[in-house]
């Protein structure tokens, strides 16, 4: 049965073990959170604790939620330097630790551990590098980089001299680069000569080079040599990071910024217009992401953590290098995939380093699943004792294969809801606290004042049971502040719908225990004939079935039902297409949600166009079964653009 459709739920408790050590078992958050409720300028004037202040903040909050008015503020008469707060305070006490264990994309290739004292010479380099090309507090500078140690190098160099970092996900194309480069009018632009990603490379430094064509002639670009490939090169402009770093001195002095100046822009979709610059500052978003990573995946000193994501994404800023560093955690970087060379590759690398946590997303989950379990079984997971999934719904099929298959039954799973506006997140189990709902993200995190709204109304829907658009009532320190360039843009796009609140943009279902369960984008509802339907519902029944390894779904015009539903069916390996399967799998539908869940249309797809970061564009999809190829918009930023062609040559019914 589908997240959304679920009514009964088996609960799976966390072990006494794992209440035991945790930082917050059940009382603990209780008392938190009624606290955060209480008095939420107490609370988080306590947890601004957790960072070091140059001069500490005397105010805490100063929000205003009206549409025309808004402002958002966090310990604003405060100041500090991130990276100071990531390095320098940690040196001391673990200086010879590992802060960040690196593996590279061949198995082949040596991993690296890179000490905190390490960490600290090779930002203040980079830092001076930076500050030796012109850049200065306040400047842009934008990172393209692969997942190399340099990636995070670059970030705190930024935060360390009080630039503003844009980092663009190395796989996307030239033109997305500049208009991200012009976006934020960026006088840097990091790169490298070339990122490894699954035995293959991609040539990022020419990548830039057609993006700077279109960029103002003044920006420069810092190249770190990853596999000395051949690149072109244009004197003045380009800069050869490496051979800088020999030069440049191993001391740079943290810049003191206020709490309230940006740390970074993080490009990202909405559902309509040019993607927008999410803008995150410095005190709140420090203090938001270092309590959430040590909560929310109970992170004890000495532990090894992996987040799988890409720094190009809010979760490898917030979860691979501020919250951890912040925390003087030992944080792995993985520039590979999770089928390079094989599906193993994610086990042998927890299994190689120890890993105690390990946080993904559903659809590597989903891909793996579909690849059988003998590639965990090979591997030594016994030092696993916490999994974490972030991105998107988890359908409870690649929630039991996950807790079942690679935590044995003895990890407890984190569903952690959040996004790039939120900085952090927002609502998630906790391992020692919660027993936990195959796909429900459960209970908000301290001070998140989670509401359900009428979609129509806007009123606020009271009592359990009940589902609609998910707003937040009152702000956190990690939320974001504006949209860069727009305030305007910030203000329409989150918080004129309903007027006071935050709105998220998910759908959201409280139920009979009072639990959340995202129920995916509201702007993903389809309406079959009357009747509200989420598609993640109808997603999450096909891929209960054996045969289907992923599906996507979407609503096309319909003449009777106003909208039909279309889906998308990519099988597991070893099935074929045939007609039996598709009647099979309307039945199946049917049975799982309901005759008015029966799919209409059924396309198979050898594969689904999705993001780098691995969300699938229904946007495209949407537009294909509507047979409207005329319009497909940018698919630039698609994984495999190819996808597409298949998909449209294959459309099927009418
Ligand atoms: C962190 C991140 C945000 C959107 C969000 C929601 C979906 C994220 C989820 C989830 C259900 C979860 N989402 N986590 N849906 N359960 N645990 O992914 O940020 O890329 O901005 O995406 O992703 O729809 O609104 P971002």
């Amino acid at each position: 049965m589908s997240p959304a459709a679920q009514t009964e739920t088996k609960l799976y408790a966390p072990s006494a073990d794992t209440v035991a050590r945790a930082h917050v078992n059940a009382d603990t958050y209780d008392r938190m959170y009624a606290a955060s409720m209480a008095d939420p300028e107490g609370f988080w004037a306590e947890q601004g604790k957790r960072v070091d202040w140059i001069k500490p903040f005397t105010q805490v909050k100063d929000v205003n939620y009206n549409f025309g008015e808004v402002s958002i503020n966090w310990y604003a008469d405060g100041t500090l330097n991130v990276a100071a707060n990531c390095i320098d305070r940690h040196l001391a006490t673990r200086g010879d630790q590992t802060a960040i264990i690196w593996e590279p994309d061949s198995p082949t290739e040596a991993a690296k551990h890179i000490t905190y004292k390490e960490l600290h010479g090779s930002v203040c380099r980079m830092a001076n590098i930076l500050e030796s090309l012109g850049v200065r507090k306040g400047d842009r500078v934008v990172i393209y980089l692969p997942m190399i140690p340099e990636a995070a190098y670059a970030m705190l160099a930024c935060a360390r001299i009080g630039a503003i970092h844009s980092i663009v996900f190395a796989g996307f194309s030239p033109d997305a680069l500049a208009a991200r480069v012009n976006g934020c009018d960026a006088k840097v632009v990091i790169t490298a000569d070339e990122a490894p990603r699954g035995g293959r490379k991609t040539p990022l430094k020419s990548n830039a080079d057609a993006a700077l064509l279109h960029c103002k002639d003044t920006v420069k670009c810092l190249v770190v040599k990853r596999t000395g490939g051949q690149t072109t090169w244009i004197a003045d402009r380009d800069f050869d990071y490496n051979e800088m770093a020999l030069e440049a001195s191993d001391y740079c002095a943290p810049a003191e910024m206020g709490a309230e100046d940006p740390l970074f822009i993080l490009y990202t979709s909405g559902s309509t217009g040019q993607p927008k610059g999410v803008v995150h500052t410095t005190g709140g978003y420090l203090v938001y992401a270092a309590m959430t990573h040590e909560i929310t995946f109970d992170y004890h000193d000495g532990d090894i953590y992996w987040c799988t994501a890409d720094v190009g994404w809010v979760t490898g800023h917030s979860y691979i290098v501020y919250g951890p560093l912040a925390n003087g955690a030992t944080t792995l970087m993985f520039e590979g995939v999770p089928t390079y060379p094989d599906a193993g590759r994610f086990w042998e690398v927890c299994a190689k380093h120890k890993v105690n946590q390990f946080y993904t997303a559903p659809t590597a989950i989903r891909a793996l699943m579909g690849q059988g379990t003998s590639f965990v079984e090979k591997h030594d997971l016994s030092d696993l004792r916490l999994l974490g999934t972030v991105g998107e719904p988890i359908n409870p099929e690649a929630w039991n294969w996950y807790n079942e298959v690679v935590g044995k039954g003895k990890c407890p799973i984190v569903d952690t809801w959040w996004q790039t506006e939120t900085g952090g997140h927002l609502m998630t189990p906790l391992p020692g606290a919660h027993a936990t709902k195959p796909g429900a993200a459960m209970k908000p995190f301290f001070g998140v004042v989670p509401v359900v709204l009428d979609p129509q109304s806007g009123v606020e829907i009271s009592g359990n049971g009940v589902e609609g658009v998910l707003c937040i009532k009152d702000s956190w320190p990690g939320q974001m502040r504006t949209v860069w360039g727009d305030h305007e843009r910030f203000q329409k796009t989150y918080f004129a719908d309903y007027k006071g609140y935050y709105f998220t943009g998910d759908g959201c279902r409280r139920d009979a225990e009072g639990d959340y369960w995202i129920t995916g984008r509201v702007d993903d509802v389809i309406n079959v004939s009357g009747h509200r339907m989420g598609t993640a519902e109808v997603e999450s029944a096909l891929v209960a079935h054996a045969a289907v390894a992923e599906a996507a779904v979407v609503g096309y015009p319909h003449e009777i039902k106003g909208q039909g539903i279309y889906c998308y069916v990519t099988l597991m390996n070893d099935r074929e297409p045939s007609d039996e399967l598709m009647k099979e799998l309307r039945s199946w539908v049917r049975t799982e949600i309901g005759p008015i869940a029966s799919p209409d249309v059924i396309q198979w797809a050898p594969g689904l166009p999705k993001t780098r970061s691995g969300k699938i564009m229904r946007r495209i999809l949407r537009k294909i079964a509507e047979n409207d190829f005329g319009s497909l918009g940018d698919t630039s930023t698609l994984a495999d653009p190819s996808v597409v062609d298949d998909l449209i040559a294959n459309r099927a019914g009418k």
